[in-house]
């Protein structure tokens, strides 16, 4: 859910227009920088698991299909419920450079361009992996086949420069037993992982560059303290990564750790991201994902979680029924208990650290249109910001919000969304009321955005 609304004050100085637009209580708390001062007053619930996890500065995701998104239960259901996508198999190497050197991005564009025409963030999913590799790169070794995964991370990544949120860089590159796997990739030098994350880098440094494994839930496993001391190693020596996905597959007979939240917070010791990328349980346990859900939300640098599909028959282990709904799009027990550990953090999560705005509210918003978007503030976190918008005069409204570069709208809810750039969101009712928010990563520049509302 979102931040309601600062009650409304009776501010005289402030022309009738201007708080309007911009609550006066809210616009100094941001101004004074008051990151204690988190959210208004009392809270009500959240009623979806993307605007749930958003309330403490977190998305909610899932993998889409593009073969499903034209089936509409399937897109209605997802679009409702989360705000991160990942594309299940479309962006994969296989998917996206089916011949050497000749791309192919119909299939994951269709993903991203459903994504984002719904306000979500896009996971792009994954370029270099010893799996679906297509026929030329299976066969190819040496000097040639590290030179093809360089091309093909500078490629797939020019063409989503700038678009996604995070990129898995690299996938299951460990051995249960903590070594690196045998693959052809591994076979042309053990710094393939370090190239790739450096090639990542400077093909796109927008976007968060994220190794990506399963089984390294369990702290005190041999594979998941191999892929720590390569992450531990990479920072100290500088190669760039940003962030771990931990795939958190609690199917086929593994089941959530008790330790599993000291594997999260270990790895986010070391200075990156963390998020569950793939989650799907067993007969979706609630014990169990309530459990996961509340590691997560325990840790502040855990960014999100994304749950591997949308309805069970949707699920690659369907037989196991692990998703958090059935295959009619109903909840399912679960769905509940995951809502519930969102809804119970809220926006009290205490910042992590204590970056102030350093920049007033605008006091030069050009009066709205023929309806009125009333901003106020959300959670603050060093990075990045929430604000609710509550819209009146209207139910048919159209609002367009821009912020200042270099800061970016990252994720939105309770809105169909459209984005003309990072920079500025068209914003209609969904159906859901007049009341809605969005995330702003402030890249520096904590100048509110101006609103705009027509009918
Ligand atoms: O869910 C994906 C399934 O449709 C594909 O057939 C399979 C092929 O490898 O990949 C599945 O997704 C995998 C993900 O890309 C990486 N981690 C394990 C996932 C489940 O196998």
């Amino acid at each position: 859910m979102i931040t309601p609304s600062a009650p409304p004050r009776r501010a005289t100085k402030v022309p009738r227009w201007v708080r309007g637009v911009l609550a006066a209580g809210a616009a100094s708390t941001l101004a004074l920088g008051a990151v204690a001062v988190v959210s208004s007053s009392a809270s009500a619930a959240a009623s979806t698991l993307g605007a749930a996890a958003a309330q403490s500065g977190r998305y909610f995701g899932t993998a889409i299909s593009a073969g499903k998104l034209n089936d509409s239960a399937y897109t209605t259901l997802a679009a409702r419920e989360f705000n991160m996508v990942t594309a299940e198999n479309e962006m994969k190497i296989d998917a996206t450079e089916p011949s050497q050197n000749q791309f192919n991005f119909g299939p994951g564009d269709q993903v991203y361009n459903w994504a984002v025409s719904h306000g979500m963030q896009v996971r792009g999913h994954t370029l270099a992996w010893h799996s679906q590799q297509p026929g030329w790169m299976q066969s190819l070794s040496g000097t040639a086949l590290r030179n093809a995964m360089i091309n093909h991370i500078q490629k797939v990544m020019a063409h989503y420069q700038g678009k996604l949120a995070y990129w898995d860089v690299v996938n299951e590159a460990f051995n249960e037993d903590g070594s690196r796997r045998q693959s052809n990739l591994q076979a042309t030098g053990n710094d393939w992982i370090e190239v790739a994350f450096r090639t990542a880098r400077a093909a796109d440094s927008s976007v968060k560059l994220c190794y990506n494994d399963y089984n390294i839930d369990n702290w005190s496993y041999a594979k998941t303290q191999g892929v720590y001391n390569m992450v531990r190693d990479f920072k100290s020596r500088g190669v760039p990564i940003d962030c771990v996905g931990l795939q958190a597959h609690f199917t086929g007979g593994s089941s959530v750790p008790s330790n599993f939240q000291t594997t999260i917070s270990s790895f986010a010791a070391l200075g990156v991201d963390v998020a569950l990328t793939e989650v799907d349980v067993t007969n979706a346990s609630t014990s169990q994902y309530s459990a996961l859900t509340q590691a997560c939300v325990n840790v502040a640098r855990c960014v999100g979680i994304t749950v591997w599909g949308v309805r069970d028959s949707d699920s690659w282990r369907s037989g196991e029924s692990p998703l958090l709904f059935d295959g009619s799009g109903n909840k399912k027990a679960a769905y509940n208990s995951v809502l519930n550990v969102l809804n119970s953090v809220g926006g009290s999560t205490p910042p992590p650290t204590t970056a102030a705005p350093t920049t007033a509210a605008p006091t030069t918003n050009p009066p709205t249109g023929n309806c009125t978007a009333t901003i106020s503030a959300g959670s603050i976190w060093n990075d990045r910001y929430n604000l609710s918008i509550t819209v009146t005069g209207s139910t048919t409204w159209t609002v367009t919000m821009t912020v200042p570069t270099p800061a970016k709208i990252i994720a939105t809810w309770n809105i169909t969304a459209t984005w003309p750039s990072s920079q500025v969101l068209i914003a209609k009712p969904n159906g859901n009321g007049n009341t809605w928010g969005v995330t702003i990563q402030h890249n520096g520049n904590w100048t509110w955005p101006t609103v705009t509302c027509t009918t």
